[in-house]
């Protein structure tokens, strides 16, 4: 991988968690490689102040990261109200909107971002965008139902987008997220009214949810090839 991308992913993880966690606090910890950065932050500053948090995962992933890092784990049945929430993205817009679920995992981290009070976003300066589908080519992930699959993608050509099922690694067959289901990705260009297309689609039988995350990011920081830091709130 890159250095200058690991150097911007740091940068921003890092800066994520010194602005935003505060002791005691409970934290969603997202997927993605960017948030390893953020949690690796969260172990030193255990180690270093006795930071305690509690962390709710969005993803398999995501429970591993806190299991290893000695960080304790929790579930939403235990904390339903979330104090901050930091995740990746795919891609973010001028309004903050953003595509999430490259990894497959949004239909999770849509979950936790929405039962959290703040949403934070960490990211490296090529996901930042003016409108969403400028740099994110790969479409729109969206968790379906496997049984409705073939008529969403039907339904999603209609909406105007070209559907693609999503492939396990190995090309043996649909990807199957942590939840039971498949993923379509779903490119329909550059999306000038996100908000409007997330309802059509989420309008649909067999939609479980979109990886369209409308209004729901408070501050993106955006990690710089130059070890620098943009944020957008
Ligand atoms: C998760 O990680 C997903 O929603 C998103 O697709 C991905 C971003 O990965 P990375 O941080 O590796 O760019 O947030």
């Amino acid at each position: 991988m890159d250095n200058l991308i690991e150097i911007a992913k740091k940068k921003a993880g890092i800066a994520a968690v010194d602005e935003f966690v505060k002791d005691g606090m409970v934290l969603g910890i997202g997927s993605g490689s960017t948030v390893v950065y953020a949690v690796n932050r969260l172990i030193e500053r255990t180690k270093q102040e006795g930071l305690k948090v509690v962390c709710i995962p969005t993803s398999f992933q995501s429970t591993q990261l806190i299991v290893n890092g000695g960080l304790t784990l929790g579930d939403l049945s235990q904390f339903p109200k979330i104090d901050v929430d930091i995740d990746g993205a795919d891609e973010v817009d001028e309004n903050l909107n953003l595509i999430k679920g490259g990894g497959g995992c949004l239909l999770q981290e849509k979950i936790v971002a929405f039962n959290s009070e703040k949403l934070v976003i960490v990211a490296d300066y090529r996901k930042n965008s003016k409108i969403l589908g400028e740099k994110w080519k790969k479409g729109i992930p969206i968790e379906v139902i496997p049984l409705a699959y073939v008529p969403l993608m039907n339904q999603m050509e209609k909406l105007g987008g070209s559907p693609f099922l999503r492939l396990a690694e190995k090309k043996a067959g649909p990807l199957i997220t942590d939840n039971g289901n498949f993923i379509l990705d779903v490119d329909f260009g550059e999306i000038s009214d996100p908000k409007k297309l997330n309802q059509k689609i989420k309008m649909l039988s067999g939609v479980v949810e979109t990886g369209l995350f409308i209004g729901m990011a408070n501050k993106v920081y955006f990690g710089q090839q130059d070890g620098t830091l943009d944020q957008k709130i």
